[in-house]
């Protein structure tokens, strides 16, 4: 009796591991603004799900969090070229705090996260994006 009450709690645990997803991919990002940098830095999503976005921007200067698509990069600095190749993005103002949802690529790889607020990506505040195959 006792021993089958060990085996279901190491089984449960087993579960909770796996439902975490392929290399601790998650559906809610958390981040911090600050100037100039982006705490965490580096995400992993699942491809194509409903990813729950939560920030705020504890800095003095307006941050934003932008995603852009495959491929591309912002650079050393973000300029009126970069804008078609953003997948997502959102402003916060200093003091600010967003609380909204976005849908994750669906084609896995690594994408760029910059704060386009100019000079900032030169400060640092850049991060990445990585998309996993979502779970079948
Ligand atoms: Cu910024």
């Amino acid at each position: 009796m006792r021993r089958n009450l060990i085996l279901g709690v190491v089984f449960c645990s087993l579960m909770l591991t796996a439902c975490a997803g392929a290399g601790g991919a998650t559906k809610k990002i958390n981040v911090t603004m600050t100037d100039f940098q982006f705490q965490p830095n580096q995400f992993t999503v699942p491809a194509g799900e409903e990813i729950t976005f939560t920030s705020s921007n504890n800095g003095a200067v307006v941050h934003n969090f932008v995603i852009m698509k495959l491929g591309t990069s912002a650079g050393p600095m973000f300029d009126d070229e970069d804008i078609p190749n953003v997948y997502w993005q959102v402003e916060l103002q200093p003091g600010g705090s967003a609380e909204t949802s976005f849908t994750a690529p669906a084609e896995p790889g690594d994408y760029e996260v910059v704060c386009k607020t100019e000079g900032h990506i030169a400060s640092g505040m850049t991060g990445k994006l990585t998309v996993v195959p979502a779970e079948e």
